[in-house]
Order: structure tokens, then sequence, then C-alpha cells
């Protein structure tokens, strides 16, 4: 009978036949064979198979264990995945430099980045590169670009800086579209109309935006330009004159290594506007340089503030003085910087609240936070930013001044710059509250802070 013929097979490939195995696996009976295989371990052919089915299975840490008891399975790549898989890093690293070529060494990069160890995933990040593929380039130049970041390393690669930026900018550059404007264009008062039109969409203040293209047509006359592409190079340097005063890429890099020890950063900004997530990415940077990091959780006004500052501090491995909801700020502040003096810790970074709404008291919060900090060491703080939500564009300039009237501000970060067509508020804010910007971060991952460069900046929108 066919049922017999069957259990024959079953059978034979109980009593370990290799191909009567094969035949099991064959008529899809998948488990009834690994069962029969996991009996038969120490034959090294039949183990061999058991492997293979494992690996399909995505069966990894199985595999793992047999790798473990009987040594050498399968090929690198495969061994190097089993072991990816089952969360041996280490040993998933051996097995792809065994290998060697791009993907390998690319895998290897990114596994000591996983595990936190930057200064090897950057040297294979590197090794890798001269291995790359051409249609993987980009992605890796942007990852030697953000862990050199990470890093604290300046020499950073102009390039990989503007295809980041250009990338963030996209919903101000989809509003802007400025290479569609001046491509095929002659330079006419329809043109200026259209540039005026497009410069204040993307949220550049309406009398700065007359006045530049003031200037551009200016220039367009002396020069007597005709195609509008060559108004470019105009705008450019419009943009640059007013950006000059907003800072530069050393200013970010002056942040990460810092002179003085404690180095203390006073963060300001109103609800929302990004000042949390950027301390706990900004923490996690100066912890992976090693550093010593304290968190002051001196936003006392919600209890959930407090609990979001200590999940960023559980997340980047970084210590945290905090108080109960309510508590006196200032208190936090100080007694934040005192423990940064006293157990010689490297960076203290002080978070607050920023309810607007209550502007005298907010304002007189902050003075006092400032005072108290002073008193724990004189020198602090060392920077006091100012966080500003890129999304609310130029609404932002009127929440900034209240800041400025209470602490002393020595520059700003643009937060959010992935989420907007307001981008070219930047250009606005800057103009007018006059401060640098120290830091631009677009969205969610501790390598999405960047160090502002008005050239990239302004190349980026203009690309
Ligand atoms: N897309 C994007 N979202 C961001 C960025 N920075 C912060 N956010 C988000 O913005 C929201 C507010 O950020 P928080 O860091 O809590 O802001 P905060 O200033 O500490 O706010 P309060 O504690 O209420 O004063 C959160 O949902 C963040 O995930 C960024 O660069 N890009
Ligand atoms: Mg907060």
């Amino acid at each position: 009978m066919f049922f017999w013929k069957k259990s024959d097979t079953e059978k034979k490939a109980k009593e370990g036949s290799k191909e009567a195995i094969l035949e099991l696996i064959k008529e899809g009976k998948r488990s009834k064979a690994i069962s029969i295989l996991e009996d038969f371990k120490n034959n090294e052919e039949l183990r061999r198979i058991l492997f293979d089915l494992y690996v399909q299975d995505k069966e990894y840490y199985k595999a793992y264990t047999l790798l473990e008891k009987y040594g050498n399975l399968g090929t690198a790549p495969e061994r190097a995945l089993v072991y990816e898989e089952s969360g041996y890093i280490q040993k998933a690293i051996e097995e792809y430099l065994k290998i060697g070529d791009f993907n390998s060494l690319y895998k290897v990069a990114l596994l000591y980045r996983h595990i936190g160890d930057y200064p090897k995933a950057l040297d294979f990040m590197e090794r890798a590169y001269k291995l790359v593929p051409y249609d993987k380039k980009k992605e890796v130049e942007e990852a030697i670009f953000d862990l050199k970041k990470i890093l604290g390393i300046a020499d950073i690669q102009k390039e990989s800086l503007f295809d980041k930026i250009s990338k963030t900018l996209k919903k101000t550059k989809d509003t802007i579209l400025l290479n569609t404007v001046f491509i095929n264009r002659k330079v006419d008062e329809a043109l200026f109309e259209e540039l005026e039109e497009r410069l204040v969409r993307a949220d550049i203040n309406v009398k700065l935006v007359l006045n530049i293209i003031e200037a551009v047509r200016a220039e367009a006359i002396k020069k007597n330009i005709q195609n509008a592409e060559e108004l470019k190079p105009i705008l450019k340097k419009e943009f640059l004159n007013i950006l000059k005063n907003g800072g530069n890429k050393d200013l970010f890099f002056e942040l990460l290594n810092p002179k003085d020890k404690p180095f203390v950063i006073l963060f300001l900004g109103v609800n929302g506007s990004g000042k949390t997530t950027t301390i706990g990415k900004l923490a996690s940077i100066y912890k992976t340089q090693g550093k010593k990091v304290l968190l002051g959780a001196a936003d006392t006004f919600r209890a959930a503030a407090i609990e979001q500052l200590e999940v960023w501090s559980e997340r980047s491995k970084v210590d945290i003085v905090k108080k109960h909801e309510g508590a006196d700020p200032a208190s936090v502040a100080f007694e934040a910087v005192k423990k940064g003096i006293e157990e010689n810790y490297d960076v203290v970074i002080i978070d607050t609240a920023g309810r607007l709404h209550t502007k005298e008291p907010l304002i007189n919060e902050l003075r006092k936070i400032k005072k108290s900090i002073q008193k724990a060491y004189e020198k602090a703080p060392h920077v006091s930013l100012l966080v500003l939500d890129s999304t609310i564009g130029q609404n932002s300039i009127s929440q900034a001044k209240v800041f400025k009237e209470a602490v002393d501000i020595n520059g700003l970060v643009i937060t959010k710059l992935d989420g907007t067509s307001k981008g070219g508020s930047v250009i606005s804010i800057v103009k007018d509250l006059s401060l640098p910007i120290y830091i631009t971060a677009d969205g969610e991952r501790m390598e999405d802070l960047d160090p502002f460069d008005p050239e990239i900046f302004v190349d980026a929108l203009l690309s």
C-alpha cells in the first residue's frame, strides 16, 4: 500500500539513511526530517544537513548550539549570520573578517557600531570604503561622516554634510524649487515675482525677501545678466551675507571637545521645542567619546518631563540629578553642577522648562537657575543654548526674545529641520536675533545632530 511505502522512507530515515532523509525533505516533511536529524548530530554528513535546515528556517539559535558543540559547519557567511542573529557579535565579526569583501567589512563596521565601539566601527567603515561598489558609495560616506561626528573628529567631509543637509531640507526645497525657477528662464519681472513668492513661502521674512530681491535685481542690471541661472551665485552671496553671523561648524566641534571641566551647558526653549531630545542625543555623543556626563532635570514643572530625561539618561547610560515634580528648578541645577565638580564629571547638561504663557515667572525662574549654577561654579554655564523649533518658523523669533531678556544666550539649536517647509526661517532668525547656530537637529537618532555651516546650508537650499 501507498501508506507502507511512505513509512518505509521514514523507517530508513530513522535508521540514518541520508537518501531517505533528503527524500523526506523533498516530500515537504521538514520537521520530521529535522527531528530525525537531531538524533544523528554525531554524523558529520547529517549534521551538515541539519545545520543547513536550521539556517534556512531561521532557527539561528539552534544552528548556533550546533556550531558551538561541533565547530566548523557551513560557510563563513552562514556562520557569521548565525552568530549575528543569535547575538554573538564578536564571533560574527570574526567570521565576517574571514571573508574580507566589501559586504563583510561593512557588516563588521555596522556590528562594531551596534555595540558602541565607534573607533573600530570607523576603522572598518573606512576599510570597506576602499572596496565600495558605486551604488553604495553615498551610504558608506554618510556612515563615515556620522561616525566621525560621533567621535568628535573635526575634519569632516563637506560633501557628506551637504548631502545630509540637502536631504533634511527636502520639504523646504520642494517649496522654493529654485532649480525649477531658474532653469531655462529669462531674467524678467515675472521671474523676480516668482522668486519673491517662493522665498516668502519658505518662511523668509517678507521685508528681508524684498531687500534680497532688490539687491539681486540691482546686480543683475549692473552685470547685464540675461540668464536666470546666473542669478544663483548672486542670491547665494546675499544669503551668505546675512548668515555670516550665523555661526560655523567649529561651534559644534568646540561643544563636543570642551576645554573646561565640568563643562556646563544650559538648555532653554519653549515646551516642545526639542530641548530634552537634543540633550539626550548630545549626551549619547559625549558618552561614546568616553566622557562622564551628568544631566540635571531642572524642568520640574511636569513629572513627565523629568521621566523623559530619565529615559534618555538610561538609554545613553549617563547619570542624572532629579527631584520630585514641582521642586525648585534652581536647586536641581545647583546640585547637578555641584555633583559635577565633586565627582569629576566632564559635562553637565541642564534641562529647563519653558512655559511662555507665564512670561514674568519664567524669566525670574531662568535667572534664578543661572544664578544657582554660578553659585556652584562661577565659570558656568559655559554655554547657554536656546532651542528653536523650525516647524514654527519665524514665530520662534518673538519667543527667543523673551529668553534673551532672561539669560545671556550664546547660541541657537534649530530642531526638526527634517519636518518643515519653513527652513528659510533660519535666515530670518539669524538676521533678527544675531545669534550663531551651534546645532541643527533633524530626526530622532543620536546621529541626527549636525553642525551648522552657512555655506553648506545655502548650497543645499539652492541645489
Ligand atoms: N522630526 C524631529 N522631531 C524632533 C526633533 N527634536 C525633537 N523632536 C520631537 O519633538 C517633540 C518635543 O521634543 P522634546 O525634546 O520633548 O521637547 P522639549 O523642549 O523638551 O519639551 P518640554 O519638555 O515639553 O518643554 C518630541 O516628540 C520629539 O520627538 C527633530 O530634530 N526632528
Ligand atoms: Mg523636555
